[in-house]
């Protein structure tokens, strides 16, 4: 807390309340599948004077004077992101992953146009068109679901049929809660077949894919890939979109972007994208990116050897879905919670044919990005899954106090690194 001086001198009651949250991030561990540690120059970058900048526009067409830094910046950023994912374009001005995904759909829909995407209930998330959402009044979102929820296997079959049966405009392949990896060839073969644009959102996995840990879904033909910035990537909280070869697409997302969703971009967050882009072009951040799948599988393991039912059967990538209440009789809002008192975040999830509602679901949701970032390999990841199990099976205050304790010893070992280069 050296940093926040002048936050301290003239707000102290926000001052204690990031004291309050950096003691929290120091202290316990961190195992929301979509959360991570940034470095601190990715930090300073958010807090820089670029966000008194206003940049309505692309590189060299701006509505505003005073560029000259800004279109370096912006330019820039675009290059990392190319050469992160084989990119041909980029654009790195969506403000989050849901801006990215309602983008993507305006730049190659019209408004009642159809798209497949995953249920939310089967790992999809809510902008890939759940009735809640304002955006699924305006496209017709259909959607798909696994064949077998303990494999995790895609019913490609299904798939196939209803894409034919709906003709849809977009194919969308990605997800917030699925553990496994996408058989992205296939989901490409059908989009080619019904003459429908393969996009995938890989948000939760895109760290994974810039490491190589992960399939590259350009590889297999896919046109663009939506993301967040934040999640495995490692980077500020943001979104982006990549497209792979095709100019006309890319033209399409941009007027999206800009000025159909968007205002001014946020040049402080670009630069912040651009600084977490080089962290993950280093060799270091392979071996980050493949730690990540390993710790998650370590964690699996334990989880299965303790007699509780994951979703998909295990783990593939950084996440396991855990069906706490069908296994141990907690359910995932208690069980997140005597986590939570143990010193150990994660999120209570829904499972996919849940019976019980999504405030107080069956499962829970944990992943291993940011304890891989504080330097956690496979036995500190599986001393932390014999943690949980313990205090999910126990629930007893002596069992949730050493488990405690035991995090925080752990924390202490393990400080958040402050650079990643
Ligand atoms: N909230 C993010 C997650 O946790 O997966 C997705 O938007």
């Amino acid at each position: 807390m050296d940093y926040y001086t002048h936050i301290q001198k003239e707000d102290p009651d926000i001052y204690g309340f990031i004291e309050g949250e950096e003691k929290r991030q120091i202290e316990g561990l961190e195992l929301i599948p979509s959360e991570n540690y940034v470095s601190l120059a990715v930090r300073e970058a958010m807090a820089s004077t670029l966000t008194n900048k206003y940049s309505e526009g692309y590189p060299g067409k701006r509505y505003y004077g005073g560029q000259e830094f800004t279109d370096k910046v912006e330019l820039l950023a675009i290059e990392r992101a190319k050469q992160l994912f084989g990119a041909k374009y980029a654009n790195v001005q969506p403000l989050g992953g849901a801006n990215a995904n309602i983008a993507l759909y305006m730049a190659l829909m019209e408004p009642g146009d159809t798209i497949l995407g995953m249920d939310l209930s089967h790992g999809g998330h809510l902008t890939h068109g759940h009735p809640v959402t304002y955006i699924s009044k305006i496209f017709n979102f259909v959607r798909y679901k696994m064949k077998n929820i303990e494999t995790g296997e895609i019913d490609y079959d299904a798939l196939r049929e209803t894409a034919k049966k709906e003709k849809p405009k977009v194919i969308l392949a990605g997800f917030s809660a699925y553990p496994r990896e996408l058989e992205w060839q296939k989901i490409a073969d059908i989009a080619k077949e019904v003459g429908a644009y393969a996009v995938a959102d890989v948000a939760h996995i895109a760290g994974l894919i810039a490491g190589g840990a992960q399939k590259n879904p350009f590889d297999y033909g896919f046109d663009v890939m939506t993301t967040t910035t934040h999640k495995t990537l490692r980077g500020p909280r943001g979104g982006m979109i990549v497209t792979r070869e095709n100019e006309e697409v890319a033209k399409k997302i941009d007027k999206a972007v800009f000025p159909g969703l968007q205002g001014g971009p946020h040049m402080h967050q670009i630069a912040a994208k651009a600084i977490s882009f080089r962290e993950a072009l280093q060799p270091s951040f392979k071996t980050y990116a493949a730690k990540v799948v390993q710790n998650a599988s370590a964690m699996a393991e334990v989880f299965k050897a303790g007699g509780v039912r994951m979703i998909t059967g295990g783990t593939s990538n950084h996440l396991i879905l855990a069906d706490v209440f069908g296994s141990l009789g907690i359910s995932g809002q208690d069980a997140e919670k005597i986590l939570d008192e143990a010193g150990i975040t994660l999120n209570k999830n829904t499972i996919a044919d849940d019976v019980r509602k999504p405030m107080d679901p069956s499962g829970i949701r944990f992943g291993t990005p940011a304890m891989t970032t504080r330097g956690f390999g496979v036995e500190e990841s599986k001393q932390v899954a014999e943690l949980m199990l313990d205090v999910l099976q126990k629930r007893d205050a002596a069992t949730v106090s050493k488990a405690r304790e035991a995090v925080k010893a752990l924390a202490a070992s393990h400080p958040i690194p402050e650079s990643f280069v």
